[in-house]
């Protein structure tokens, strides 16, 4: 067995989309045909499973020993399937909850703390765990695009005399026209202008940016699949149109944020990466310890914006640096360290890249056993992304694989790792949490896209970039928050330099942020 076999098979299921048990893969290298079992694996796995089990593996070895014996894998397989998502019991979108003080073992509230619960709403929408109607057909990513140009198109046709992509071509040469669409294309002519396919339900239309026009720079911001609205002047033969105006769907630039009536502080934090050998735990204690004291006693809720912990099978090579390599016993540690915070703060969580969901999005929050496994603390689970209103202020929550797309898309003025919040103003510019389809961001087709950025937040909060940024667009409040993992050695092969143990702090009240440092 080659020794980078192992590493191999790893990246091969992440890139399909699974995370996989330690033990599965030792088997599957181990196997005389690790190519051919791993399709065999794959082929009979259920299909809702999400990680790969040593069970799954057993299975497809002894189907492929003996062929006769198939039915008897597929039972196998079938019973071995992780329990799936159902969804949250009770709570439906838009539902409110009473919140009320959860008691956690050694960590009642804390001497510092004197909180009324009574005072207290949580509500959330646009939750679609156990709404997944997707089923990887070709028909759901005809639907979920189409459901994108509907809600999206509705922001911009108010603001254009638009007209169908088929239409345009019929008009005479010289006439004023304008499209909404989605782009599809964005190429550069061999003059230096722009061309920049628009499509719509009827077809697609190409319009050209000159090079020398005001708003060319914008160019440089498109990225497939966002919507877009263009006006502009036919070609004398209609083949094509000049573009005079570009328009984004866009926040209003006098959005006026909802604020709490009282004095309440939100603690948004992400990655916590609980199962790596880098996980800080001194830091997150110190910032447990913190939540206890008198200066933390406004912070009544908790918002963590995915990566729990490390997962298995994210990366290649990512297994070298596990502390615990059971995906089940790091979600029982990241238990442990939620029961630090203090038991009378409402914690709100969505899933990340390297928690054990599906990774394409939206992501459904936690399966039964997961959520079994992290109840200690009663928070409350939900899809990534999902709205919370905290005494009506709505906080759009998403963990942010689609900034590490941004950031690499982007001029670097536009959008860096160094100023995370930036990247975050480019989604909420284009009201899209992860508009470009086919690249780092895995999108689920469904019928509806639950990616779009249909009403505006009052505070937006991602994470996954393990950078601390944070600032305000058109008055919505951008939170990119750190991450409890110190650097990894492929941070440290590609520079990056994380920022580790900063708890950044909400004001619900004004919306001001303060940084609380851990390590
Ligand atoms: O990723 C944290 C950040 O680091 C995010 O910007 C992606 C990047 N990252 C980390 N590990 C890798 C590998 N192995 N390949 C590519 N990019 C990577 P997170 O997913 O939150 O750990
Ligand atoms: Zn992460
Ligand atoms: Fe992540």
């Amino acid at each position: 067995m080659p020794l980078e076999a192992p590493a191999r098979i790893v990246s091969e299921l992440t890139s399909r989309g699974y995370n996989a048990e330690r033990e599965a893969v030792t088997r599957l290298a181990a196997a005389d045909h690790t190519d051919a079992t791993l399709e065999r694996v794959l082929e009979e796995l259920p299909e809702d499973a999400l990680v790969v089990r040593t069970e799954h593996v057993e299975a497809a070895l002894s189907a492929l020993e003996s062929p006769a014996s198939r039915p008897a894998a597929d039972a196998a397989a079938e019973t071995a399937d992780p329990s799936v998502s159902t969804g949250t019991p009770e709570p439906t979108a838009g539902e409110s909850v009473d919140a009320s003080p959860v008691e956690t073992e050694g960590s009642l509230t804390g001497a510092g703390r004197s909180v009324d619960p009574e005072l207290r709403s949580l509500e959330i929408v646009g939750d679609m765990t156990g709404e997944s109607t997707g089923t990887g057909e070709y028909e759901d990513f005809v639907s979920v695009f189409r459901d994108r140009l509907d809600k999206l198109g509705a922001k911009l046709r108010g603001r254009v005399n638009h007209r169908p992509a088929t239409a345009i071509e019929g008009m005479p040469g010289g006439s004023e026209v304008a499209m909404v669409g989605l782009v599809n294309d964005v190429r550069s002519t061999a003059s230096g202008h722009w061309l920049i396919e628009l499509e719509d339900a009827t077809g697609t239309f190409p319009w050209l940016v000159m090079k020398d026009r005001d708003y060319v720079d914008l160019v440089d911001e498109l990225l497939c699949d966002e919507a877009l609205a263009m006006e502009g002047t036919l070609a004398d033969d209609s083949g094509i149109a000049f573009v005079d105006s570009m328009y984004f769907p866009d926040v209003p630039r006098t959005y006026e944020p909802s604020t709490a009536d009282r004095h309440v502080q939100a603690a948004l934090i992400s990655d916590v990466h609980v199962g790596s050998e880098e996980f800080m735990a001194q830091a997150w204690n110190d910032f447990a310890d913190w939540l206890h004291t008198e200066e933390a006693q406004h912070v009544e809720y908790l918002l963590l914006a995915g990566d729990m912990v490390e997962g298995v099978g994210v990366y290649p090579d990512q297994d070298e640096e596990l502390e615990i390599v059971d995906i089940y016993e790091q979600y029982e540690a990241f238990n442990e360290y939620l029961k630090k915070v203090p038991g009378d703060i409402e914690i709100v969580m969505i899933p990340g890249n390297h928690d054990a969901v599906r990774l394409a999005e939206p992501q459904p929050g936690f399966d039964e056993e997961l959520r079994e496994i992290m109840s200690a603390h009663d928070p409350r689970i939900v899809s990534n992304p999902s709205t919370v209103t905290l005494e009506g202020v709505s906080v759009l929550m998403y963990h942010g694989v689609s900034l590490d797309e941004v950031i690499a898309e982007l001029p670097e003025e536009k959008a860096s790792y160094d100023d995370p919040h930036r990247a975050m103003y480019q989604l909420l510019k284009k009201r899209h949490v992860a508009p470009q389809f086919g690249g780092h961001t895995r999108l689920a087709p469904e019928e509806e896209d639950y990616l779009v950025i249909d009403e505006v937040p009052d505070i937006f909060h991602t994470g996954h970039v393990h950078k601390l940024g944070f600032g305000k667009y058109h008055n919505v409040l951008a939170i990119n928050s750190g991450c409890w993992q110190a650097q990894t050695d492929f941070q440290k092969s590609v520079n990056i330099d994380p920022d580790a143990g900063y708890a950044p702090i909400v004001d619900l009240d004004t919306l001001d942020v303060t940084v609380q440092k851990f390590s």
